[in-house]
């Protein structure tokens, strides 16, 4: 009884594995069906293209009178078929080499004996006799019709799976636009322009609406969001920026757009904005000042009241700011400018740098 348990682990753990096999089995199979026939329409296209390589070929020698009587003539001989089927697929791709190989004989027999009463290879070889595709509008293991009819399958609006092959559920992806399973519907946003129970026209609705019945704005029936309706019923744009309250932050402004609207960085200068550029401030920053409606540099140090008093020290003016340097012939020194020590005999150097104190505000 100890052991029940390990070995009921083991057991459980081999059923699952049988399981996924098989499950993977069902998938690579299903796959297997709309493969084959996808390789058999390769290797018939290039059939068909071999035909027309070798149309003005002959033996060799051209078809003379000799050889047309000895042997039968070059169009309908045996060399040109091998020549054909050699080329019929890559030497890398397995699965057509594998399917030529296997049905090899049945080139023979349609080239010799059906190729006049049925001149469709595809549809002879893929569909009626290794039975691996479907009539166009057809699919599964039966052709059965797409939804929607062989003729037009998904009523011409979409894709039906496995079209054309031996798999696949028949089912309809739409085209964009159309909905439903038998795509005879429009998705939001557009409308039926014609509609009946086999054909359907969806036609795109003005761009305000999110749904509607025509193609104008007076047609829709809902407004999209950032549309609202004027008092014709036609949707317009919101302005979200005509609210006395603007959506955007402090130091931004709002910009209108059809259907939305964005917020866009205030320029420098400005402390708070209407719009772009240094003079739509609604007051200007800190270092700047308001000169006939346009925020400008303040030069605090031309201004009558000292900005550096500290000794040894000169004024530099700065974009919304200044600095405070050593003079010339002075140097940073905790805090201080000290005068720079004299070499002794080299000459004085120009390029001792100057040092700066950043004051970010008054
Ligand atoms: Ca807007």
């Amino acid at each position: 009884m100890l052991s029940a348990g390990p070995q009921r682990l083991l057991l459980l753990l081999l059923l699952s594995c049988v399981t996924l096999v098989l499950l993977f089995q069902v998938v690579d199979a299903k796959r297997d069906l709309t493969g084959a026939c996808v390789t058999c329409q390769q290797i018939t296209d290039n059939f068909n293209k071999g035909l027309e390589r070798t149309v003005k070929q002959n033996f060799g020698g051209g078809n003379t009178a000799w050889e047309e009587r000895k042997l039968s003539k070059y169009e309908t001989s045996e060399i040109r078929l091998m020549e054909i089927v050699e080329g019929l697929c890559d030497s890398s791709s397995f699965e057509c080499n594998r399917m030529v190989e296997e049905h090899e004989e049945h080139f023979e027999t349609w080239w010799f004996k059906r190729k006049a009463k049925h001149p469709d290879l595809h549809k002879w070889f893929c569909i009626e006799t290794i039975k691996v595709c479907c009539p166009k509008g057809t699919f599964g293991p039966h052709c059965n019709s797409c939804v929607g009819g062989s003729d037009r399958p998904c009523h011409g609006n979409g894709m039906c799976d496995g079209d054309g092959t031996r798999g696949g559920n028949g089912k309809c992806s739409c085209d964009h636009g159309y909905k439903g399973e038998f795509c005879l519907d429009c998705i939001d946003g557009y409308f039926n322009e014609v509609r009946n129970d086999t054909f359907s026209l969806c036609t795109e609705c003005d761009t305000s609406c999110k749904t509607c019945t025509g193609a104008t704005n007076q047609e829709c029936d809902e407004c999209k969001e950032g549309w609202e309706e004027d008092d014709q019923e036609a949707c317009v744009d919101v302005n979200e920026c005509a609210n006395d309250s603007s959506p955007c932050e402090e130091d931004q402004y709002c910009l209108n757009t059809e259907g939305s609207y964005s917020c866009k960085a205030c320029d420098s200068v400005c402390s708070g904005c209407t719009g772009a550029g240094p003079d739509k401030c609604q007051a200007c920053a800190s270092g700047y000042q308001d000169t006939e409606g346009t925020c400008t540099d303040i030069d605090e140090c031309s201004q009558p009241e000292a900005v550096c008093i500290e000794e040894h020290r000169e004024c530099i003016n700065t974009k919304g700011s200044y600095t405070c340097i050593c003079s010339s012939g002075y140097e940073e020194q905790d805090g201080e400018c000290v005068q720079t020590p004299q070499p002794e005999k080299e000459e004085e150097s120009e390029s001792s740098e100057t040092t700066t104190t950043p004051h970010g505000e008054l």
